[in-house]
């Protein structure tokens, strides 16, 4: 040995998601902010919103579905957000090169598992254990636009409802010549090889309890919507909306599960419907939270809002701080070629500690002699809680145009 001095030993570097430790790869791409959310479970702390609207759900789901005095609806509320790209992406059907299982778009652990991206992440495992009827609850993760409807964190509660021949057609005078299956083409209301009346009675089952559900959320002045969707689990899919603050806003998905995904779970004499639907929108809705960023606030002044309250029924919150307006800001950078505007986004998620708003792309433009990109943000800042002065705005801003060149290695032009 001619130094003495040994090479540092290449230790891989170790992640820690819940309760658990995994190996950093180059898939990884969780944030720090990302990491806290893990943490935070708000789906299961005592008067949060978030548990408060699951309980509502849950309950009315209890009430009014029962065999025998017991409800049907299993409820699964604690598991594990990490998830293999198998039980996010391949068990749903989503096809191995499909968009959505992107690295831009998904926070992965590494290349082996994620953390799920939505709810429906659980259905084949709970089908496979033999449930008919369950409910799964849970923190959800996706790398996505910032707005007030939008958060990279969010929380869905997934209802799955199987009936066999028997159960559907329970109500039908001709029992005997109706069945679940038949050889026949996929149309614009059916699977190839579901029947017409099944298709019809499980689809008119799913849009009636959802329906039924919303109607005791918020009364029969609720203005409702059902539009044709598209997933990749589903068919035929919906997508029901409801008017907020004089806007349409989105707050399921839902369809009857391909036949595939019951046949490979060994309910293969079964059909089913399936919904996904977000509970902060609809706790939005329900107690006038203006903002998604709320749900993560630590101010007593908002928490406190939430408490004691043995339902949800008279719940109306008062913004902390009357509504200043918000500060902006724009940024403009030439990007080299692998950006992605998620990474921007979870850039500033991590910078301006949830002081940002909104970001709206004011501009993209091409130069078609240098082939270059350049983007121009205007990032709107805005405190949930307080009001913010413009000092404080301005030197967030100048950290988030220095992060930009440090981590995404984009070109200023300022
Ligand atoms: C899904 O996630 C499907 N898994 C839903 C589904 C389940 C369809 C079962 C069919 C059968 P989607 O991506 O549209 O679908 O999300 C469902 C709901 O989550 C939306 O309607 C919306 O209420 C909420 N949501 C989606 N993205 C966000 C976000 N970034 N922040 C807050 N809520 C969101
Ligand atoms: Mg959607």
């Amino acid at each position: 040995q001619v130094s003495g001095k040994k090479e540092p030993e290449k230790t891989p570097q170790i992640l820690h998601v819940a309760e658990r430790e995994y190996f950093h790869d180059e898939w990884t791409n969780l944030s720090p902010k990302i990491l806290d959310a893990v943490e935070k479970k708000l789906h299961l702390r005592n008067d949060h919103p978030i548990s408060l609207m699951k309980e509502v759900i849950v309950q009315h789901f209890y009430k009014n579905y029962t065999r025998g005095g017991n409800p049907i609806f299993a409820v699964f509320d604690n598991l594990s957000p990490v998830v293999t790209p198998e039980q996010n992406f391949d068990q749903l059907l989503i096809p191995s090169d499909h968009v959505s299982r992107r690295k831009s778009d998904n926070y992965y652990i590494n290349k082996s598992y994620m953390l799920r991206a939505h709810t429906s992440a659980h259905e084949h495992d709970l089908i496979k254990s033999g449930l008919n009827a369950f409910i799964t609850v849970g923190d959800v993760y996706r790398r996505d636009t910032i707005d007030s409807t939008h958060f990279p964190v969010f929380h869905q509660l997934e209802g799955v409802r199987l009936f066999n021949a028997e159960q559907l057609f329970a109500t039908s005078d001709d029992k005997t010549s109706l069945s679940l299956f038949e050889k026949g083409e996929k149309l614009h209301e059916k699977q190839a090889c579901h029947t017409m009346e099944a298709a019809k009675l499980v689809e008119y089952n799913l849009k009636k309890s959802i329906e039924s559900c919303m109607l005791e959320l918020f009364g029969k002045d609720v203005q409702c919507r059902w539009i044709d969707a598209y997933f990749p689990f589903t068919h035929p899919s919906f997508e029901l909306e409801i008017k907020y603050n004089g806007e349409w806003v989105e707050m399921l998905g839902c369809g009857i599960l391909q036949q595939e995904i019951l046949n490979k779970a060994g309910a293969q004499h079964h059909m089913a419907w399936a919904f996904g639907l977000g509970l902060e929108r609809l706790a939005m809705k329900l107690f006038d939270i203006p903002d998604i960023r709320y749900f993560w606030s630590n101010d007593e002044a908002v928490l406190s809002q939430f408490r004691g309250h043995s339902d949800a029924k008279n719940i109306k919150f008062k913004p902390v701080t009357s509504k200043q307006p918000a500060l902006y800001h724009d940024i403009s950078f030439w990007v080299p070629k692998e950006f992605c505007v998620n990474d921007f986004y979870d850039l500033v998620r991590n910078i301006s500690s949830d002081i940002v708003e909104q970001i709206a792309v004011m501009d993209k433009f091409t130069n078609p002699k240098t082939d270059r990109t350049s983007y121009c943000f205007r990032v709107f800042y805005r405190h949930t809680s307080r009001p913010l002065n413009k000092l404080e705005v301005s030197e967030v801003h100048s950290a988030l145009k220095e992060a930009a060149v440090k981590y995404l290695d984009v070109d200023g032009r300022w």
